[in-house]
């Protein structure tokens, strides 16, 4: 058998040594409902959580809410309730939402959590005390709805907000600032020692440019509100919300408490921290959170994994355009792995990925229901019709055979690198060709005509055996590989595969293609994936009715 080179063996190695490991999504605003943008990273932090999970790495899944600020007060004075019960609400709901999408977080963390509350209090006077927060005022060109100073040169024609498109107006208030220039070289400095610090390398670069055009003070408290954490020794300011935002990462796992023995495990002595953050607030966890983690003393002990966007044909998704789509929508319609396996499949890492009704119904038909749907049922149904669903070991096998081992143990160990880098569009690729060259294998095998062989001994017990063994080895690996993605398919597909409760063959970590298996397939296997008719479906979207 071909051997995979060192430095593939050495990357698995480490990726296999891993023990511990912290995976967060941004903390989204409890100003409106979750869309399939907010879906997207957490999804694809869940994918990344599993698929750790599922080596064997103790693994602590964070998400949950930003809930302060203007906007969230103001929507929730139009509502006629008061903020907190606003925010409760949009909890509730994002909370059963993510039950919905099977999203296997561990943690929710909230920035109304009394726990949360208490730690933004102590580190903002940490931080009053060592001087790297000080009391000044600010006057700048504010954006009312995105709640955000811009400086002349950020500002769009007319003075509009660059993020928006909104008109800005002057304001002048009482703030108190971070001081960020004093820790503009020691920042730049920590990004040239940590190579990987951020991903993608495009994504660093950009920042170490901003860095380098020099870093204005920031403003880190409001007067002009008041749903927001008080200033302990100064209450008429509220934190602002990027301070407050950003200690939910340490908030969540008890940093600074009695109890902080996840902090310890998940921080301090955590093999790998990542803080997965959309391009849009790649600046404030670059930049604004290490700061605070040297001013506060605590080790920059995580990496950044920024995604792009999910785009729509016309743009940005927005409630203006009306081009919004809602998660459960597509999954009541289409089902909830067709939904996980569109985004993360979509999305090229560090760039934008695109959502489209055709698109997804394609791939939907393509990928799912055509080459690993197709591949399941045949496969399943030939064991079944040639050695009555009873798979077993075989003898002398030939060169066409080999090459299908070869590719198992290459797609296996590639796939595990993609998923450990959040490569997750190649690590599907790199499956799917799998599933292509086995439905081309049949093919070229043609099991039904050996089947025809029936005296032969040879044919029957070694060759036709030797493709139906084949086959089921390369379901089975599969099977293992898309789990942490195709959640439900998996499952389906190990009890299809005789692998319930099979914690040694269905095992990533030790995953390759075996030799001696004897196992009993189910004797009916059930669609996965039912095949659309794109027109009617884009004729029931377009009308509306989905
Ligand atoms: O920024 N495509 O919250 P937020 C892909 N509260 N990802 C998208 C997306 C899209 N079209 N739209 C949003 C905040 N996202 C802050 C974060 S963290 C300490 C505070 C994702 O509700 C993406 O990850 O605006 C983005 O960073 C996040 O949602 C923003 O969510």
């Amino acid at each position: 058998m071909k051997t995979i080179d060192i430095d593939t063996l050495k990357k698995i190695e480490k990726i296999k040594k891993l023990k511990t490991c912290y995976v967060t999504t941004p903390i989204y605003y409890a100003s409106g409902k979750v869309h399939i943008g907010n879906s997207y990273t957490t999804i694809a932090c869940d994918c990344f959580s599993r698929f750790h999970r599922n080596l064997g790495v103790d693994t602590y899944y964070l998400t949950g809410m930003d809930e302060h600020g203007l906007k969230i007060e103001t929507a929730a004075k139009n509502a006629g309730i008061t903020p907190q019960a606003f925010v409760d609400k949009i909890a509730e709901e994002t909370k059963e939402l993510w039950a919905n999408l099977k999203i296997s977080n561990d943690g929710f963390i909230r920035t109304s959590d009394e726990k949360h509350v208490k730690l933004v209090q102590e580190c903002f006077e940490k931080m009053l005390k060592n001087g790297d927060i000080y009391l000044g005022s600010y006057e700048g060109n504010y954006c009312m709805p995105c709640e955000a100073y811009f400086t002349k040169t950020q500002l769009g024609e007319n003075d509009t907000c660059p993020d928006c498109g909104r008109p800005t107006q002057i304001v002048k208030e009482e703030c108190y600032f971070l001081n960020l220039k004093k820790y503009e070289n020691k920042l730049l400095d920590f990004i040239k020692d940590n190579p990987d610090f951020i991903a993608p390398e495009s994504r660093k670069n950009e920042v170490v440019s901003f860095i380098e055009h020099g870093l204005e003070d920031l403003c880190v408290s409001r007067t002009s509100f008041k749903w927001g954490i008080p200033v302990l020794s100064n209450p008429k300011h509220v934190v602002y919300v990027w301070i407050d935002a950003l200690l939910n990462y340490l908030s969540a796992i008890d940093y600074n408490s009695d109890k902080d023995a996840q902090y310890k495990k998940y921080w301090l002595n955590c093999d790998k921290v990542v803080h997965v953050v959309g391009k849009d607030i790649l600046r404030f966890h670059a930049i604004y959170w290490p700061i605070m983690l040297m001013s506060l003393n605590i080790p920059i002990n995580f990496k950044l994994q920024v995604h792009g966007w999910i785009q729509m044909k016309d743009g940005k998704m927005s409630k203006s355009k009306g081009n919004m789509v809602y998660p459960m929508e597509v999954v009541n319609n289409y089902g909830l792995d067709a939904l996980r396996y569109y985004l993360v499949k979509e999305m090229p890492i560090g760039n934008d990925g695109l959502f489209s009704w055709d698109r997804f119904i394609d791939r939907y038909n393509t990928d799912l229901a055509n080459d690993l749907g197709n591949l399941t049922s045949r496969t399943i149904s030939m064991i079944n019709k040639y050695y009555g669903g009873v798979i077993k070991k075989v003898e002398g096998i030939n060169d066409v055979d080999k090459e299908i081992e070869e590719l198992v143990e290459d797609v296996i160990s590639g796939a595990i690198i993609d998923y450990a880098n959040f490569s997750f569009q190649s690590a599907l690729s790199k499956i799917w060709s799998l599933i292509s060259r086995a439905n081309k294998y049949i093919d070229e095998t043609m099991p039904w005509v050996l089947a025809k062989e029936k005296d032969n001994d040879e044919v029957i017990n070694h060759k036709l055996q030797s493709v139906m063994y084949h086959l089921y080895e390369v379901l089975r690996v599969t099977s293992v590989l898309i789990n942490p993605v195709l959640v439900d398919a998996s499952k389906i597909m190990y009890e299809e595969l005789g692998l319930i409760d099979n914690e040694e063959l269905t095992d990533l970590k030790n995953l390759k293609f075996l030799e001696d298996i004897n196992l009993k397939v189910i004797e009916k296997p059930v669609v996965l994936f039912k095949r659309l008719d794109p027109a009617v479906e884009l004729k029931k979207i377009s009308e509306g009715n989905k």
